[in-house]
């Protein structure tokens, strides 16, 4: 006979959390959100922690190279998505590896040949004010000057004034040589009043360009995450079929950690992925999704440095519709937190677990660490932000930016759904959609870090581990609900709403 639940499985919007004391030390200052990524025995440090507990989905229109040093940089990991070509996801990691914290691949580059016409849409095009000239107008080419706004006069110079005659030539531009520390160049910057200091090579070529604003950010982001090289940290998703070779490619880019990326992980495809790359490899890696203490343990026994948790509570999935299997979200980092606490107990090994997909408020991050979960990761949240690889677009009046699922047509992500055969998507977990656009990624995670830090701080914790210790969650009811929104008042227009 099956097997019944007795409750239903519920999702963070039926829960709240209850005060406990807050002591006079317990501020928002205070409050350290670092959180272990990979298990760890008991007394020892785990090898990879996040300063702060976000990742950004595996999914072709959130997580690329750029949304991964973005994130890097404000403390969390990105896992690049895996529905691509092998060569062009090692790139992308190679690509976020090799960002240096404040050194830029030049991303405006122009010849002497070009005209002021040609400037000015580059200008329009991209943003940037500053763009460097070189023999081929290649990032990497021998540096021949560098253009800015101060160099022409849009009322005074013809359009097709060829850059060479008004560039600022590399005989007269301050430079650093290949190598330099950041501080260093830094004080390029300062001594000669710069905006931009150019890196060159040895033999001439450019090597990056130093910019006083993003001087100012590397300090002003004392939690970014870095390895012990100062790169940042990147992550990869991976899958149950091409791993061999993937994990390969991925290892030889630098990554440092893997997730095997699929909507069901309760699979011997998975154990036998984990097995392989662990034999094979000295690399992290996550495996998942499970909704239950039997899917956690077995991806545990196999080795798995975290388990990522959530079927079908994603914002572009609709497998629970399509297929009829799932569980709501907080039932299932209940059920798995458990199963964690007991293995910890067993053992003296802490196996992280992510909360995977469904966090609409602020408030459920708060809510999915306060139930045992070490991180989040979001798809909905991160594709909102410019640093998403998708276009922004107006629609109406409102500017909004692409989002599709994996298992949608548009991403043709098989691999992930399929259960072994070789026939395809047959038909779709996941749609395509548009997210209201919200600007920039750091200045939207400071805002939803404050919120974190506050209610933290409401439950009397300084940290996750004991929020996750503390914590006092209440079950609330259908008109409860109604009674926690703005209610029986005429609101004024540009009230607060929303996240
Ligand atoms: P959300 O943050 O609610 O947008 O959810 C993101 C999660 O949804 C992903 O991390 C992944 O687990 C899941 N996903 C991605 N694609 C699809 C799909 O097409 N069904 N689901």
């Amino acid at each position: 006979m099956a097997f019944y639940y007795s409750e239903p499985s519920r999702t963070f919007s039926e829960f709240l959390l209850l005060p406990n004391l807050t002591s006079k030390t317990c501020t928002p200052d205070r409050v350290s959100l670092k959180t272990p990524l990979c298990k760890f025995s008991r007394g020892e440090e785990p090898a990879l922690s996040l300063n702060i507990p976000f990742s950004s989905a595996v999914m072709q229109s959130v997580s690329d190279d750029n949304m991964a040093v973005a994130l890097a940089r404000a403390g969390g990991i990105s896992f690049i998505f895996g529905s691509q070509p092998i060569e062009s996801q090692a790139d992308m990691v190679r690509k976020a590896k090799g960002y240096k914290a404040g050194f830029v691949v030049s991303r405006s580059n122009l010849t002497p040949e070009h005209t002021l016409k040609d400037v000015l849409e580059l200008k329009e095009r991209t943003g940037h004010s500053t763009a460097a000239v070189t023999h081929d107008g290649t990032p990497k080419g021998r540096l021949l000057g560098i253009v800015t706004s101060r160099d022409y006069r849009v009322s005074r110079d013809a359009a097709d004034k060829p850059v060479g005659e008004f560039m600022t030539p590399f005989a007269s531009l301050i430079y650093g040589q290949s190598g330099i520390s950041l501080s260093e160049a830094n004080d390029l910057i300062w001594e000669h009043k710069l905006n931009c200091l150019p890196i060159v090579d040895d033999n001439g070529h450019l090597d990056y360009l130093v910019f006083r604003k993003d001087y100012d950010a590397h300090k002003n982001n004392p939690t970014e995450l870095l390895d012990a090289n100062k790169s940042y940290i990147v992550g990869a998703g991976i899958n149950t079929k091409d791993y061999k070779e993937r994990v390969a490619a991925l290892v030889e880019a630098g990554v440092d950690a893997l997730v095997i990326d699929s909507s069901d992980g309760y699979t011997e495809w998975q154990r036998e992925t984990i097995e392989y790359v662990k034999a094979h490899f000295d690399v992290k890696i996550g495996a998942g999704n499970v909704v239950d203490r039997e899917g956690f343990r077995y991806l545990v026994d196999a080795g798995a440095d975290f388990v990522k948790v959530g079927i079908g509570g994603g914002s572009i999935c609709i497998t629970r519709e399509q297929k009829g299997i799932g569980r709501g979200q907080a039932s299932a980092v209940i059920e798995v937190a458990e199963a964690r606490q007991q293995y910890f107990e067993e053992t003296g090994i802490y196996v992280p677990i992510c909360s995977d997909g469904g966090i609409v408020h602020d408030y459920h991050i708060t809510l999915a660490l306060a139930m045992g979960a070490d991180f989040v990761m979001m798809g909905r949240y991160f594709a909102r932000f410019d640093e998403s690889p998708t276009r922004k677009l107006k629609v109406g009046n409102n500017f909004v930016k692409e989002f599709w699922g994996e298992g949608s047509n548009r991403a043709r992500n098989w691999q992930r759904y399929d259960t072994g055969g070789k026939q395809g998507l047959v038909f779709e977990e996941g749609v395509d959609s548009y997210v209201p656009y919200a600007g920039g990624l750091q200045e939207n995670l400071d805002k939803t870090i404050s919120k974190i830090k506050s209610t933290m701080c409401n439950c009397g914790s300084l940290t996750v581990e004991q929020l996750q210790r503390t914590a006092r969650i209440t079950l609330v009811s259908a008109t409860s609900i109604v009674e926690g929104g703005a209610h029986d008042v005429i609101l004024k227009e540009n009230s607060l709403s929303g996240e």
